[in-house]
């Protein structure tokens, strides 16, 4: 599909879309959620990259991954310590199960995602439908636990134990071929959990991840989005909190 506005849902079924193109339709749905003078809160990864992407071009006619991104495209940019209350997040996500809760971070960028997002008014998330999941680890992929570099090892076996009963392993995130470890923008590291069934109470695995001296933060997103726009093969589908 050439890059452009989006196409009316019901015409999607007719066409040959790949993964990107799906991402980027529903980018542009969660741009109209934008209105002049807001605070907006913009996350990374790929497909939010197309909702970034397209606020610029909005800006340019006159009528934000990344920092470099948004400087690039003259986006003016500021951060919670100046606005505090965000208006509107627009951000994708790695999985989305029924109830609109969410993992993301396997970007790398979980905790000032949160930070961002825990402040917004309106935190609306886009996917492709190769995100949703029956429940939250259900795509067998990583759900992200940022540590500190201290005893990470003793970090990761406990929060390994904590998930014994789903079958859960813990991993620390490496890059590269001499796997040296990644480092997030606040310099900790990545444990990542992989759960071969569900962990159940969603909250409670929180508090229990949480409560674990030398976690930072988990990639769960628990009730925080407002609205989850979903662009599937046979169209858009808009899912409201
Ligand atoms: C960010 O980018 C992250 O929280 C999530 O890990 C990732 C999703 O990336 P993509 O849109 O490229 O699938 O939203």
């Amino acid at each position: 599909m050439e890059a452009g506005l989006p196409l009316p849902s019901s015409s999607l079924s007719q066409l040959i879309l790949t993964q990107d193109d799906l991402k980027k339709i529903a980018a542009y749905k969660a741009v109209e959620y934008i209105e002049s003078g807001m605070v907006l809160g913009l996350g990374t990864g790929s497909t939010a990259k197309h909702a970034v992407d397209r606020i610029g071009k909005l800006l340019r006619q006159g009528k934000l991954k990344t920092h470099e991104q948004a400087l690039s495209l003259g986006i003016p940019l500021s951060d919670l310590d100046s606005h505090p209350v965000v208006d509107l997040a627009i951000d994708g996500a790695d999985e989305v199960d029924p109830y609109l809760n969410l993992v993301k971070g396997r970007g790398g960028s979980l905790l000032r995602e949160k930070m961002v997002e825990g402040a917004c008014k309106k935190f609306v998330v886009i996917v492709d439908e190769s995100k949703l999941v029956n429940y939250i680890g259900g795509s067998g992929l990583a759900m992200p636990v940022e540590v500190i570099q201290f005893c990470w090892k003793f970090t990761a076996s406990r929060l390994q134990n904590l998930f014994q009963e789903s079958g859960c392993v813990a991993k620390l995130r490496t890059l590269g071929e001499k796997a040296e470890p990644y480092v997030t923008d606040n310099g900790n590291y990545i444990i990542d959990l992989y759960f071969k069934q569900s962990i159940g109470d969603l909250k409670a695995a929180s508090d229990s991840i949480l409560q674990i001296a030398g976690v930072v933060e988990h990639g769960m997103f628990i009730d925080m989005a407002t609205t989850v726009i979903v662009a599937g093969e046979l169209g858009l589908i808009v899912k409201n909190k």
